[in-house]
């Protein structure tokens, strides 16, 4: 988790194989004569040289721009060593509010999304509360359209080797209003969207609950499990249930019967608990232990974005502060 650029690493291992290649070269062009009876060897070497030049270039261009370049607000070369990254996957139905979470995060804007269309990374620096060190935020977002991007499309860079799987926490972002859109197909604002959901709302909500459960059911769960968890890296797996200012202003209107503005959150749990119930089961299964629980969000107003982000970065760095205590007490041990 603790480790410097790859691509750095990379090119530093080709430098020192190009090293001990050329210094091979050398030898053989000194010690043995004639020369040009060896020159198909030296031939070969350069063609090995070249090919690792090539074969490296391909890979660091293949990397997403983001994490290639560095925070948007601040570019960085590929050979300068990287901060240690906390790495956060956003999985959830199309437009239920995932890139607007990523903003609010990293902004605190909250301007309407565009629709995702491919695997976005975005990038914050931020400083550690327990020794002040710097580390980068790292926020992946995808269209959200299908799990199969996870398997088939997910930047290597991002998720880390199979084996050794580098993401360190898991938000299922899920709402409870499904977008609606005009006649040019644009979204519509938040003043038409509450005037359509003011009628029948009960019923409305439950049929976009039962929709978002569709989508991450247990087969889909299993596949991003599998996709992405290691032991070693994941420390938070929370469910988020978003837009809950659509459902505080429905509320306060009095359009659920029953339900008075200090119940949203046994309403909300209540609609959830079968998905919370299921994702608290794999993330048990695959060891993480800590609590759950549907955590109502607004990436609109921000409300509890900063709960949820402060619980993931402070798990973080417990388990890295974990691993270098381990670390320093087996050195103790053995060396
Ligand atoms: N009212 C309200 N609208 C939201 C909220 N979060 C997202 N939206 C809107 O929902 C739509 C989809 O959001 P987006 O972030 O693009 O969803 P994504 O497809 O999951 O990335 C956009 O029109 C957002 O403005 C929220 O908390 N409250
Ligand atoms: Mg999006």
């Amino acid at each position: 988790m603790f480790r410097s650029s790859v691509v750095a690493s990379r090119l530093r291992n080709l430098l020192v194989v190009q090293g001990i290649t050329l210094a091979v070269t050398l030898v053989a062009l000194s010690v043995l004569d004639p020369p040009q009876a060896f020159a198909p060897i030296v031939w070969a070497l350069i063609i090995v040289e070249m090919g690792l030049i090539v074969y490296t270039a391909r890979t660091h261009s293949e990397l997403p721009p983001v994490l290639r370049e560095g925070s948007p607000g601040g570019k960085r070369g590929p050979l300068e060593a990287s901060p240690p990254e906390c790495r956060i996957l956003l999985i959830g139905l199309g437009r239920s509010g995932k890139t607007s979470i990523i903003r609010q995060v990293l902004t605190g804007s909250n301007r309407r999304e565009a629709s995702t269309t491919d695997f976005a990374m975005y990038r914050a620096r931020r400083v550690s509360d327990l020794d002040g060190a710097p580390f980068d935020l790292v926020l992946a977002d995808y269209q959200g359209q299908k799990f199969s991007q996870l398997v088939i499309d997910r930047p290597q860079r991002f998720f880390g080797p199979r084996g050794a799987r580098e993401i360190n926490a898991l938000i299922f972002v899920v709402d409870l209003f499904r977008e609606l859109r005009d006649a040019n197909g644009d979204a519509v604002s938040d003043y038409v969207l509450l005037e359509h959901y003011s009628q029948n709302t009960d019923a409305q909500i439950r049929e976009r609950v039962d929709e978002q459960c569709r989508y991450i059911n247990e087969f889909a769960l299993e596949v991003i499990l599998e996709t992405t968890f290691s032991r070693k890296s994941m420390c938070s797996i929370f469910l988020v249930v978003n837009k809950i200012d659509l459902l505080r202003a429905l509320v306060d209107r009095g359009c659920i019967p029953g339900v008075v503005p200090s119940a949203l959150q046994r309403y909300v749990s209540e609609l959830y608990a079968p998905l919370n119930g299921l994702i608290k089961e794999a993330a048990r299964a695959n060891g993480v232990v800590e609590s759950f629980g549907a955590y109502l969000i607004s990436a609109r107003t921000g409300e509890n974005l900063a709960t949820v982000f402060s619980e993931i970065i402070r798990r973080y760095q417990d388990s890295v502060a974990g691993v270098a205590a381990r670390g320093a007490s087996e050195r103790g041990m053995y060396g």
